[in-house]
Order: structure tokens, then sequence, then C-alpha cells
């Protein structure tokens, strides 16, 4: 059965009980940084609003211009080297102390806000800003603050670098880890994403044929505005990440 979500301001809802035991499984998308300064994606002067995404978030825009792709990473990675945590990211990281192994956290999102929290096991399932990889053979991805802004960098085996990041049409990362721990959560919290990228938008969806240790999990959405896949939510609370994350969790 499709829940009936609950869409209203986060303020009118009580905080989420987390018994003892329970599995918390947290998916963050790019709102969740936005108060931390860290520009999203579809809100209004996003990065979508600026680029064609079909030129800078797709294998065939790398292999087309890999120049306009490096200087729309590199930008990125000039903005993002300064940027600080805000309460959301930090909200997490306690929890992530007070729930150990109990508690999971995906992020879409390529910057370094939940390290820089304190969050030691994040899972970037679309990769990570500031590392790089081979466009052509399978070095493994390696750390890299540097900005490309005029010559292009080249892999030891002659081909082009790019970043290590997921475009659309590339498989996103570490799928079997997260599905393992989707189908054992309690609790499904989504923050700050619009639910329109897939698989990512339906990880919600597939709680709902799996049912963890206490029965069918959770479902929670915390961000501004209702989001493309509400209907799969028990509830949609509405607000700034950063200032609902904080009294989100009850732990008992
Ligand atoms: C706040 C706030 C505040 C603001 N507090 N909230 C047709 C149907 C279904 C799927 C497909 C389809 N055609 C193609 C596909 C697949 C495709 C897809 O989903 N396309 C859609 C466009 C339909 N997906 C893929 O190709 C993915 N790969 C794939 O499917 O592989 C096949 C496969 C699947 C499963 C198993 C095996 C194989 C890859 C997707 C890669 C996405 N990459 C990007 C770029 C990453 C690098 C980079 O950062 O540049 O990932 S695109 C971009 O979107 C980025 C994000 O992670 C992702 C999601 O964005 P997000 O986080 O939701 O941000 P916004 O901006 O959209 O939303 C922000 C929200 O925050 C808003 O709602 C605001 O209201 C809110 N907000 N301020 C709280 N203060
Ligand atoms: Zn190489």
């Amino acid at each position: 059965m499709i829940p009936i979500p609950k869409v209203a301001p986060g303020a009118q809802f009580a905080p989420l009980r987390v018994p003892r035991g329970a599995r918390v499984f947290v998916l963050t998308g790019a709102g969740i940084s936005a108060e931390s300064g860290v520009a999203t994606f579809r809100d209004a002067g996003g990065l979508w609003e600026q680029h064609r995404i079909e030129d800078v978030a797709t294998p065939d825009g790398f292999e087309r211009d890999p120049r306009l792709v490096w200087r729309f990473y590199s930008e990125r990675r000039r903005k993002a080297g300064a940027v600080r945590p805000n309460p959301a990211h930090d909200a997490l990281a306690h929890l992530e102390e007070r729930l150990g192994g109990d508690f999971f956290l995906c992020t879409q999102n390529v910057d370094p806000l939940h390290e820089r929290a304190g969050s030691r096991r994040v899972v970037h399932m679309h990769g990570e800003l500031f590392r790089t990889r081979c466009s052509v053979c399978d070095r493994p991805p390696f750390a890299d603050e540097s900005a490309y802004f005029d010559a292009l960098p080249r892999c030891g085996c002659g081909a082009l670098l790019r970043p290590a990041v997921v475009w659309f049409g590339e498989t996103p990362l570490e799928l079997e880890a997260i599905f393992t721990a989707l189908s054992a959560c309690d609790l499904f919290v989504t923050v700050g994403s619009s639910g329109a990228v897939y698989p990512a938008a339906g990880f919600v969806s597939h709680l709902r044929n799996v049912a963890g240790s206490r029965g069918f999990a959770r479902a929670v959405y915390v961000g501004l505005e209702r989001p493309e896949n509400a209907h799969c939510f028990d509830e949609c609370r509405l607000g700034k990440a950063g200032e609902l994350l904080p009294s989100l969790f009850g732990l008992e």
C-alpha cells in the first residue's frame, strides 16, 4: 500500500523516535549543503540554470569538450575549498556517534561537508569533488584539490584525467552496500533532494517491498519543498535542513 504523505512545516511534527537497536538510513542531497553556501542543482539560481546537464554532467559532454567540464568542476572545487558544514551536517555526525553501526549515511553530494562535520562513514554514491580518475584505465581514483582552467590533466597512460564523479548514464557507486543497508533499515530519512534523479529517488519505494527488523520502515522527507517522489514518504517535513535536523531525532 502506498502511504498518503503528510506534508507540513517541520515545526508541526514531534521528533522521530529512534528506539535502541533501530537502524537508521539517511540519504542527503544538495539541499543539506545549501545553507553552507554550496549551490544546489534544480533550485532557482542552481547549477542547472547556468549549465546544460548534457554538456557538463554526461560522459558524452566530457568527450565533446573536456575543457568546459574541467572548468565547471574546477570552479566548484575552488568554491568548496572554504565552505563549512552547517548544523544539519553536525546533527548527522552526532547521530553516527550515538548509533554507531546502526546508522548508514549515503550522500548524493560530492562536497566534503559530512566529513568536515566529523562523519566517519559516508557513502558518496555520486563520487567526490576532490578526487580525480583516469577516463580510460583502472588506476584507482586519487585525492586531488587542483583546479584545471587551462591545460588538461593527463594520466600516466596518456588518456585524459576526469573528475571522479558519477554522471548521467553512469552507474552510481557502492549500490550493493546501499541496498543491503536500505533493506535492513527501520527509519529512512531523505534530506534536501528534489527526488528527480534515479536510482536515489527510488530508494524510498524500494522500502515498500522489504521489511526491516521491525516491519516496514518509516520514510520521512526533510527539505524546503515537496520532492517529486513525495507520494512515497509517510511524511514530508518542510523547512531548512539546518533548522530541522538538530532536533529531528529523539533517541531513546
Ligand atoms: C533544501 C534547502 C535547505 C534547498 N534545506 N532543503 C527515466 C526514468 C528513470 C530514470 C532515468 C530515466 N532516464 C534516465 C534515467 C537515469 C538517470 C536519471 O535519473 N535521470 C533523470 C533525469 C530522470 N540516472 C542516472 O543516469 C544515474 N545512473 C543510473 O541510473 O545508472 C543505471 C543503474 C541504476 C541502478 C543500478 C545500476 C545501474 C546516474 C545519476 C548521476 C547524477 N549525477 C549528478 C552529478 C554528480 C556530480 C556533480 O555534483 O556534478 O548528481 S546530477 C545531480 O543531481 C547530482 C545530484 O547528486 C543529483 C540529485 O540532485 P539533488 O541532490 O536532488 O539536488 P536538487 O538541486 O535537485 O534538489 C535540492 C533540493 O533541496 C530541492 O528540493 C530544494 O527544495 C531543497 N533545498 N535548500 C533543505 N536549506
Ligand atoms: Zn590512465
